[in-house]
C-alpha cells in the first residue's frame, strides 16, 4: 500500500481519540462555517483513527425512537411524490413538478417501483397494495422507449422481484420477466456477450458500444433470480457471459479498465477506477451472485479481482484508506487523487467479502469527510480532504455500508454513523415537498436543487430502519440486497 502526501493540517479538536470505534463514537458534528481541516493522523497507515475530534455528540436517541423518525422521514418523502407525481418516475418537490427518468415522454413509475419493498418492511400495507396494483395496471415493458440497460435491470427488473417476493403476486414476476426479455436483446446480440448500453424496448433495438463495468457487469443479481424462479436459464447465462468476457480480458496483475468495447472485446481506456464509478457494482455483484446463488465461481472472481484491487490501488493519506485510480496494465498511479461518494459502498463489500479490516478503515475515511462538511459530497481530493463536486444527490452509499458492517459486526458505531448521516440529511436537505439533492454542500446555507431521485425510496432510509426497527419482516443472518437495496432474498410477510 502506498502512501500519498497531504498536506500538514490545523488540528481543530485537539488531540486524538484512542481506538478508532472511541473516535466515532465522540466524533462532533461538523459544518461548514466550523469545517476547518481536522487533523487525519498517522500517514503511515490505515490504523489512524478519525483524529483529533474530542468534542462530545449528544447521546444517541433509543433504537425505537430512531426508527420512528427514519419512517416518518420516509412516508414525508413519499407523501411529497405521491401527491405530486403518482404514476410518474420522480418528483421535482420543489417547483412540484415530474420527471422522467429513462426517456422524455415515457414514464415507468419509476418511484413506485423503487419503493414497494421499502413499504413493506415498514408495514405499509395498504400502500403497497396500491403500488402493486399501479404497477398491474400501468407499467408497459414494451414501451417505445430507449432505456439504459443496466438501469432498467438494478431498479425495473429488480424493483419487479423484490415487489413480487414482498406482496406474493406472480403478476410481478411476469411482468419482471417480460421486461428481462427485452433487455435481453442488449447482451444476446453482442458478438461478445458484453451488453450494449441502451435498447429499444420495443423494437429490440440496441445502441452504444462503449459500455462500462458497473454496465457490463451489474446484472446477475436480478438475472440469476429470475432464472432461478422461472427455471429459465438465459438470463443467468447473459450475466455470466458478459463477466466472463470482461473478465478473460484482465491484465496480468489482475486489473481491468474501465470501459470495454461490446463488439471488439478492446479495452476502450487503460484506467482502472475502481471502486469508483463506472465500475463500482461490476465487484458488488461478483460477491453478491456468489452468496445469492451458491455460485462459487463468481465469489472466486470477487477474491481474485478485489484482492488485485487492495494491492495495487489502496493508499493511505492523512492515516486514512483510499483507493487511486491506476493503469491496469502497470498499477502505475495516473489521474488524480479523487473519489467517488458513490464508492463508499466498498466498506461494506469489503466487509461481506470477509476483509472487515479494510472494511472498516474505509468506512472511517468517509467519516473523516463527513467531519469536514455538513453532508458528504459527490467527489472528494482525498490529498488535501476537499470537495471536488460539491453537491449532493442525495446518495445512500455511505448509509448502505454503514447497514453492512453493523450487520456483520454489531458494532455500536456503525449506528452510530448511520444516524449521523441520518441527521444530516434531515436537517440540510429536507423541504415541505419531500427530500432534494443539492448543488453545494460545503457552505452551511446549502444551495438546493429540485429533485428526489427514485433511489431514495429503494435504498436511503431503508437501510435506517433495517438497523434500527429489527423488523421481523426481513432475515437479518442471511437476507441479501441488490446494488440498489432491493431485497432479493430474505423478505418475509408479516
Ligand atoms: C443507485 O442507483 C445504485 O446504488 C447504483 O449501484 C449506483 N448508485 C445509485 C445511487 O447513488
Amino acid at each position: 500500500m502506498q502512501t500519498v502526501s497531504t498536506p500538514s493540517r490545523r488540528a481543530l479538536f485537539g488531540t486524538a481519540a484512542g481506538g478508532a470505534a472511541a473516535a466515532l463514537l465522540a466524533a462532533a458534528p461538523a459544518s461548514a462555517t466550523t469545517a476547518a481541516p481536522v487533523r487525519t493522523g498517522s500517514t503511515t497507515g490505515i490504523a489512524g483513527t478519525v483524529g483529533g475530534l474530542t468534542a462530545r455528540r449528544p447521546a444517541m436517541p433509543s433504537d425505537a425512537t430512531v426508527a420512528a423518525q427514519v419512517k416518518a422521514e420516509f412516508l414525508h418523502g413519499w407523501r411529497g411524490y405521491t401527491s405530486t407525481a403518482w404514476g410518474y418516475d420522480e418528483v421535482r418537490p420543489v417547483s412540484r413538478t415530474r420527471h422522467d427518468f429513462f426517456a422524455p415522454g415515457h414514464t415507468f413509475g419509476l418511484s413506485i417501483v423503487e419503493a414497494v419493498d421499502t413499504l413493506h418492511l415498514m408495514g405499509e400495507d395498504a400502500e403497497v397494495t396500491r403500488c402493486c396494483d399501479w404497477i398491474d395496471a400501468h407499467l408497459d415493458p414494451a414501451a417505445n422507449a430507449e432505456v439504459q440497460v443496466f438501469e432498467a435491470v438494478i431498479r425495473l427488473v429488480g424493483g419487479l422481484l423484490a415487489a413480487h417476493l414482498a406482496s406474493g403476486r406472480p403478476s410481478l414476476l411476469a411482468r419482471a420477466r417480460e421486461l428481462a426479455d427485452r433487455l435481453l436483446p442488449a447482451y444476446t446480440s453482442s458478438p461478445t456477450g458484453i451488453p450494449y448500453t441502451h435498447v429499444n424496448l420495443r423494437s429490440g433495438a440496441v445502441r452504444g458500444a462503449q459500455t462500462a463495468l458497473a454496465e457490463a457487469g451489474t446484472s446477475m443479481m436480478e438475472f440469476g433470480l429470475l432464472s432461478r424462479l422461472t427455471g429459465d436459464p438465459r438470463y443467468y447465462d447473459a450475466s455470466l457471459r458478459a463477466y466472463r468476457a470482461v473478465i478473460s480480458r484482465r491484465s496480468s496483475l489482475d486489473l481491468l479498465g474501465t470501459t470495454i468495447h461490446a463488439e471488439t472485446g478492446r479495452w476502450v481506456d487503460v484506467a482502472d477506477n475502481a471502486p469508483n464509478p463506472p465500475v463500482d457494482s461490476f465487484y458488488e455483484y461478483l460477491w453478491g451472485g456468489g452468496a445469492l446463488l451458491g455460485d462459487r465461481q463468481l465469489t472466486d472472481w470477487y477474491h481474485l479481482l478485489t484482492g488485485a484491487v487492495l494491492r495495487r490501488q489502496s493508499v493511505t493519506s492523512g492515516g486514512h484508506l483510499w483507493f487511486h485510480q491506476v493503469d491496469f496494465r502497470t498499477g502505475r498511479h495516473t489521474g488524480a487523487p479523487q473519489q467517488s461518494e458513490l464508492a463508499s459502498f466498498f466498506a461494506g463489500l469489503l466487509g461481506k467479502g470477509g476483509d472487515l479490516r479494510h472494511g472498516a478503515a474505509y468506512h472511517r475515511s468517509w467519516t473523516a469527510v463527513l467531519d469536514r462538511y455538513p453532508t458528504l459530497p459527490e467527489t472528494v481530493d482525498f490529498s488535501t480532504m476537499t470537495a471536488v463536486d460539491r453537491g449532493s444527490q442525495l446518495r445512500p452509499e455511505y448509509a448502505n455500508s454503514a447497514f453492512d458492517l453493523w450487520r456483520l459486526t454489531g458494532g455500536a458505531v456503525y449506528k452510530q454513523t448511520a444516524y449521523r448521516w441520518f441527521e444530516a440529511m434531515r436537517t440540510r436537505q429536507r423541504v415541505p415537498g419531500g427530500y432534494t439533492v443539492a448543488g453545494d454542500v460545503t457552505v452551511r446555507g446549502m444551495r438546493l436543487g429540485d429533485l428526489t431521485p427514485a433511489y431514495w425510496f429503494a435504498e436511503n432510509l431503508k437501510y435506517l430502519w433495517l438497523i434500527f426497527s429489527r423488523t421481523s419482516r426481513f432475515d437479518y443472518r442471511s437476507g441479501l440486497l441488490s446494488t440498489e437495496g432491493k431485497v432479493l432474498s430474505g423478505i418475509r410477510p408479516d
